[in-house]
């Protein structure tokens, strides 16, 4: 079987170079994210355009349309995200038959939720950019980007008001409110792993299942709940999605320590400074030697890491393979998300689609 491990090889997915396996400078996004893109920037901007308040106006600015001030940003789209989980959820409804449309308010209200967390989680990491651009906190404080976080996670309840009327439309509601409550206990559960250093690779993926997981699964849920009634179809889109959560925070998880600064925005070793249980650093933890599990302890004692606390960190990391391995399994959950879509009936056209969609996942340097 042509597997997502033997397509690209952890070496030229994960080199020091930062480029995408094909060479170029980025990896490329996926045809699917240009495909739906348009549909779900109207969507977007249409829900957020209902309400001219000043909070909207902040909230227009994390989107990407609009600049501090509220005027429309120079540079339209610059600061916006990739739109993986409402791609994934309009592709879920035309796959399985529906019509992109009946999805929409589905797509729209998945990345309204994702965009709600990142506010939060750029306050609680105290991150002062993200995409290139001041988060919000950092532009208007705490409070207000409390609340802007806020108003998106109800402003995406409502436009899930939009979805047609329909037995469909019940079930999708009861995934997304299931989907983000289970993310918001898997940032918990990642809050409280740090400044803990037994936490093994068993807990590391049952926190970012939820953390991360949750909202992906979600996606391809709803999408293929709204565009069938088949319930073995819908349950293979889920299983899809839950196997593509893994391969999308092992990933990125890999990009928080040997992503390349000018795209990813955060310094070489960066995850390791803030000393974050991420991937490399759990896998190093639990697979170190005696002599390489005592560094890590001596160093993850102290208050703050320096630059060559950092590379010992990273030559630890050389020596047991973590990127190696981090690629690995990232790989077999990408094998496993194709194999749930196996017996699925799919056109030859969706089936490239999410496979190359499952690829760019693998090997994004974004
Ligand atoms: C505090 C009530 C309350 C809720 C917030 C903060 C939080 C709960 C959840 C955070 C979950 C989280 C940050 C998961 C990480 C997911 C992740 C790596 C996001 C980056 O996703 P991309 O790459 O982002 O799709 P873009 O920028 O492309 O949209």
């Amino acid at each position: 079987m042509n597997t997502m491990a033997t397509r690209v090889s952890a070496s030229s997915a994960l080199g020091a170079s930062g480029k995408g396996d094909d060479g170029s400078a980025r990896a490329p996004l996926p045809q699917m994210i240009d495909r739906y893109g348009e549909s779900i920037q109207s969507a977007l901007r249409a829900e957020l355009s209902k309400d001219s308040s000043f909070v909207y106006d902040i909230l227009r600015y994390y989107m990407g349309w609009a600049d501090e001030t509220g005027a429309p940003h120079r540079r339209d789209g610059a600061g916006a995200g990739k739109a993986v989980r409402p791609t994934l959820c309009l592709f879920g409804c035309e796959a399985v038959g529906g019509e992109v449309a009946q999805a929409i308010p589905a797509a729209v209200a998945l990345e309204l939720i994702h965009n709600f967390s990142l506010i939060h989680d750029d306050i609680q990491d105290k991150d002062e950019t993200r995409r290139g651009r001041k988060t919000v906190w950092a532009v208007w404080g705490l409070p207000k980007a409390l609340v802007a976080g806020n108003v998106l996670r109800v402003v995406a309840d409502s436009a899930l008001h939009n979805l047609p009327k329909s037995e469909r439309a019940i079930a999708a509601v009861s995934l997304l409110t299931e989907a983000y409550l289970e993310m918001i206990d898997g940032q918990y559960l990642d809050i409280s792993f740090e400044g803990r250093h037994d936490i093994g690779m068993d807990d590391y993926r049952r926190m970012i299942s939820r953390k991360t997981g949750a909202l992906l699964r979600c996606s391809l849920n709803m999408g293929a709940t709204v565009g069938t009634d088949d319930a073995s179809t819908v349950a293979a889109f889920r299983e899809c999605g839950r196997a593509l959560g893994y391969v999308f925070q092992i990933r990125d998880d890999a990009l928080g320590v040997w992503g390349e600064e000018s795209v990813t925005g955060k310094p070489v070793g960066s995850d390791i400074r803030r000393k974050k249980n991420s991937y490399p650093v759990v896998y190093a933890m639990e697979n170190a030697d005696a002599l390489d599990g005592r560094l890590l302890s001596e160093i993850y004692a102290k208050d703050a890491l320096d630059d060559a606390d950092v590379a010992s960190v990273m030559g630890v990391m050389e020596r047991i393979g973590v990127q190696e391995r981090a690629h690995v399994e990232a790989s077999e959950w990408a094998d496993r998300a194709m194999a749930a879509l196996v017996a699925v009936e799919l056109s030859p056209e969706a089936r490239r689609d999410i496979e190359d969609f499952t690829h760019f996942l693998l090997v994004r340097d974004r």
